[in-house]
Formats: C-alpha cells, structure tokens, sequence
C-alpha cells in the first residue's frame, strides 16, 4: 500500500496567499497542497492535507495519525512557540515528523525563536516558502523507503 503523510497546518495558515506575501510569499495553502500532491505521487508517496485554527483539532489529527498514515509533517503556525499540548501528543507519536515553516522563524521576532515542535521532530526546514512541504516529503520519501537515499 502506498504510504500517506498526513500534512497538518496550524492556525492563520488558511489566509497564505491573501496578506504578507513578503514574509510568507504567494502561495495559498490550496496550491502548495496541489504541489505537495503532484511532488509525492513521483516520490512513491500519498498526502492529505488538514489546516485548523484550533489547538485541540492538531492534537486529535496527531492522536489519531498513526491508524491512517506513515508519517507526519507539521506546520503549528503560532502554536509551534507555546502549544506543550501538541509537544506532548508529538512525542507520544511513533511516526516519523518533520516541522516546517514557511519563514525563517530565527530571523524574526525573538518569540518566533523557540519551537516547542522541534522537540518532538526528526528534522526541521523553515524559511524555503511552499518548497519547505515539499522538501520534507522527499525526506519522509528516503525514511520510508520509497525512494533511494540520495
Ligand atoms: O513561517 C511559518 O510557516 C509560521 O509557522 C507561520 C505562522 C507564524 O506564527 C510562525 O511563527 C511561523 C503564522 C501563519 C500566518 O499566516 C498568515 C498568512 C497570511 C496572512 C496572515 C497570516
């Protein structure tokens, strides 16, 4: 069966592509899910894409992951520097995470600096746009198997 990697955005995400394009960039939240999409299907891979503005929704959809997917790419918006909720449902999970953010939050405020989801994940892209989703698929690609290591 073809693994699937659940992609989990946090809140505000759903208005990318519609204010502060100098600091997110263009994308909408749709397109880089159709690029995730399009990326996974040659890396062997399937996405589902979920965006909420609530804490509690990310902590369930991480809960409940391991019954449907094979791996985790996390994107907690603000909640990346103050959920211990979803650092705590992140560390009892036994799938593979990658965090990433669209921004390069260590040259931004002071309190974008710490990430409570880089605790709990395997390895960290920020500050590459709508690519960072992509990235971290071909490297969930080479952990799962579906591709040669490069
Ligand atoms: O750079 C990232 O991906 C962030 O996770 C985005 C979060 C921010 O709180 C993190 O520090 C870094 C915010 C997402 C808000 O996205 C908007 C997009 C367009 C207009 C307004 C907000």
């Amino acid at each position: 069966m073809t693994p699937t990697v659940l992609v989990l955005n946090g809140p505000n995400l759903n208005l990318l592509g519609t204010r502060e394009p100098e600091i997110y960039g263009r994308d909408t939240l749709k397109s880089i899910e159709a690029a995730c999409k399009k990326r996974a299907k040659g890396l062997g891979l399937k996405v589902a894409f979920r965006q909420s503005n609530n804490e509690g929704d990310l902590v369930d959809w991480v809960q409940q992951a391991s019954k449907k997917y094979q791996a985790l790419i996390v994107n907690a918006g603000a909640y990346t520097h103050t959920s211990v909720a979803l650092l705590d449902a992140l560390l009892a999970t036994d799938l593979p995470v990658v965090e990433v953010h669209l921004s390069n939050i260590h040259q931004r405020d002071e309190f974008r600096h710490h990430s409570y989801v880089s605790k709990a994940a395997d390895g960290v892209i920020c500050g590459l746009g709508g690519i960072g989703y992509e990235l971290a698929l071909e490297a969930l690609a080479c952990r799962l198997g579906t591709v040669e290591d490069a």
